[in-house]
């Protein structure tokens, strides 16, 4: 028997809007960023688009006496920029902020904490046509002007708010994060200035909930993964250090710190990939601290020493697209600098994700005891391939084992005195994969469509859900 988790503490699961909610262009929703990428995605590669996804706006009340079933304290899910401001800016659209306030009331009604994601990828198309989006520093008081919106109708109604999802993620695939123009592509410097004006969106997101929201807690939520020397080389363990560097500390610096790692900045100085900082952003930076870190981890990552030689360059990660393992195409490669590559004591998913539930311990330890704050999950999961049987089941225990693992390492890090609040795995329902389609699963909830047919987008319990009812019955004292 395991020792049980905290009372007060948060279980439940994420999602975000455009991955799950469809209706993308309805009552008054009109595109993001998103709509538009998945839809290339969708011509190029067969991959379901947003329009529907989960169809979650017309299941939210189904969705949610599901997750109430299942015994959750918490449910993460994000806000489509979209919906509220079809514009990005100006007039809010009724309808669209309404779905928001219904959604909250029906978690709130039901015991059910809403964990608030403010941006998840989906900037408004308008924004992107207006001015390139993040690209341009215009972005930043749009945002400003959306978040102020939203913490404010809310304020009352939800207490932990998360800024941006996955910055260090946007940087490694930006034009599946962002919608891109091609000839700026080459750019490798924008993807730096694209993190720094999400740096100043950040910061004033966590200035306005300190503000505005009595009681109210914020952090961002990131991407992370510890990353491993290939071997004890001590040229490996370099790279692997300037790996965390430049993925990693360079963005819980920001937080935390409110600077940028030096290692790392010197780094991008010195080829022309840094940032421009203009007056006062490090002064703003600094004020918009945070109070926790909302952590998505799913891998562990692996490094080796990348010695500078003729006609190496640099190069961003590649994406497993077939979902065949071993057909990721590439690995981040700074010459001189460290350079990504498959770590051989690892078995990995159908997608190359490395699985590592060890991992998941190690990075709560080391963050902990470097920036002494309280830590959440905000997404951690198994991306498979599941079969409905003919009798309506879904035997997931792949799903189950790899939960179960992680719940464990996470509780291990907690007996080693780190503050965890909540641990909302990816994902509550089966949703759109932002670069697999929706054969990707995650989900306890199966949603019964397919890439080419979104069907009625039927709900099912899949084994796992059963599972995870019991380990939240059970305070986690049953795995
Ligand atoms: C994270 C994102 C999520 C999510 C998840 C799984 O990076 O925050 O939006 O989708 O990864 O990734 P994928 O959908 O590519 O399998």
């Amino acid at each position: 028997m395991n020792k049980a988790f905290p009372d007060n503490f948060l279980w439940g699961a994420a999602t975000s809007a455009y991955q799950v909610e469809g209706a993308a262009y309805e009552d008054g929703k009109k595109a993001s960023q998103q709509d538009v990428i998945n839809k290339e995605n969708y011509e190029k590669r067969g991959f379901a688009t947003a329009d529907i996804a989960s169809d979650q706006y017309h299941h939210y009340k189904e969705d949610v006496a599901l997750m109430k079933e299942m015994g959750f304290t918490a449910y993460r899910f994000s806000i489509a920029w979209s919906r509220v401001f079809p514009d990005g800016v100006g007039e809010v659209n009724e309808a669209g902020i309404q779905y928001y306030r219904n959604l909250i009331d029906e978690l709130r009604a039901n015991g059910i904490e809403p964990i608030v994601t403010l941006y998840h990828y989906d900037l408004p198309w308008a924004l992107v046509e207006k001015y390139n989006g993040w690209l341009s520093r215009q972005v930043v008081d749009d945002f400003a002007y959306y978040a102020r919106y939203i913490i404010n109708e809310f304020k009352d109604k939800v207490k932990y708010w998360t800024t941006i999802n996955e910055q260090s993620i946007i940087v490694q695939f930006w034009t599946q994060k962002c919608y891109i123009p091609e000839e700026l592509r080459g750019n490798n410097q924008l993807r730096y200035q694209i993190n720094h004006h999400m740096n100043l969106a950040h910061a004033i997101a966590c200035k306005l909930v300190h503000e505005l929201v009595p009681g109210g807690l914020v952090g961002a939520a990131l991407g992370y993964a510890p990353v491993y020397p290939l071997t004890s080389k001590p040229e490996d363990v370099m790279a692997a250090q300037n790996a965390h560097d430049l993925r990693n500390a360079y963005y819980l610096d920001i937080y935390f710190k409110g600077m940028y790692t030096k290692s790392a900045m010197i780094y991008l100085e010195e080829h022309g990939l840094a940032p421009v900082i203009e007056e006062g952003d490090m002064e703003l930076i600094k004020e918009g601290y945070s109070d926790f870190l909302a952590l998505n981890y799913y891998a562990s990552e692996c490094a080796k020493a990348c010695p500078m030689e003729e006609g190496k360059e640099i190069r961003y990660s590649g994406v497993n697209w077939s979902g065949k393992k071993g057909d990721m195409n590439g690995f981040e490669t700074h010459p001189g600098f460290y350079e990504m590559c498959k770590n051989p004591n690892l078995d990995t998913t159908d997608w190359d994700w490395a699985i590592d539930p060890t991992g998941l311990e190690y990075i709560f330890r080391d963050i902990y005891t470097r920036y002494n704050k309280p830590l959440m999950i905000t997404e951690n999961g198994l991306g498979a391939y599941d079969t409905l049987t003919e009798d309506g089941h879904i035997h997931d225990k792949y799903r189950i084992a790899y939960l179960r693992d992680h719940i464990k390492a996470m509780k291990r890090a907690m007996d080693y005195g780190v503050e965890v609040l909540a641990y909302c795995p990816w994902s509550a329902v089966d949703l759109l994969s932002t670069s697999n389609g929706v054969k990707k699963r995650y989900g306890f909830i199966y949603v019964d469509r397919t890439d080419d047919d979104p069907k009625e987008c039927a709900r099912l319990r899949k084994d796992s859900f059963y599972w995870y009812q019991k380990v939240i019955q059970s305070r986690g004292t049953e795995l």
